[in-house]
């Protein structure tokens, strides 16, 4: 078992990013098994869900004319199209069935304001609206932070550069994470994170 000052963060492995789902990583739900071994090994496990309402603003089809994978101008910036997914209360947004969820002792649930997407485990796409888990990790002695999950290239991205930025000590197990690699958007995020810190293990 790790020390009491690590945690292990394990970012949106639900159905719609695995085979199948409406928005799949490709080899998204080989990563289960390593994770649940994971989880055995850390004294804190963290979950994200992405858990938009019907309608969110990053659905393409929200926007008329546009496709998903296009990127439009948000107030709070560019912000990728995707297809409708992770419909709160959706089998899609449910995590992989294989996963043990049951382990963790909170869930962070992300993107559930329609106007404004959330890569993030610690803020929303515009960088300042908290989710609240930068102070649940400090209030419970938590510096380390091992990051695992969907997609490497966006959600663990953005938590793992957050999660730098915020003082932690942050490692993502690059075995246990899967990719979308949208235009480059694979080595952009490992330059990034290396950048701010991360190591990439
Ligand atoms: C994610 C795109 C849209 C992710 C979530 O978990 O990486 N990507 N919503
Ligand atoms: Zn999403």
């Amino acid at each position: 078992m790790r020390d009491a000052s690590q945690a292990l963060i394990v970012i949106d492995v639900q159905n719609d990013f695995c085979p199948g789902g409406a928005l799949a990583v490709e080899g998204g739900d080989e990563i289960v098994q390593r994770i649940n071994t994971l989880m055995a090994e850390f004294p804190a496990v963290v979950l994200t869900q992405d858990w938009h309402p019907a309608g969110h603003s990053s659905f393409a089809s929200q926007h008329e004319g546009m496709a998903p994978l296009e990127m439009i101008e948000m107030p709070y910036g560019p912000q990728v199209l995707w297809p409708d997914h992770c419909i709160q209360g959706s089998r899609g947004a449910a995590f992989h069935e294989g996963l043990h969820a049951d382990r963790a002792e909170v869930i962070i649930r992300k993107g559930f304001r329609r106007e404004i997407d959330s890569y993030s485990a610690f803020f929303e796409n515009d960088h300042e609206t908290p989710t609240g888990l930068e102070g649940y990790l400090r209030s419970r002695g938590i510096s380390r932070v091992t990051m695992v999950g969907l997609a490497t290239d966006f959600c663990v991205n953005f938590s793992a550069v957050d999660a730098a930025r915020l003082g932690f000590e942050v490692t993502v197990l690059e075995e246990a994470c899967r990719g979308i690699d949208l235009d480059g958007s694979l080595e952009a995020a490992r330059k990034g994170m290396a950048e701010a810190g991360v190591t990439l293990a």
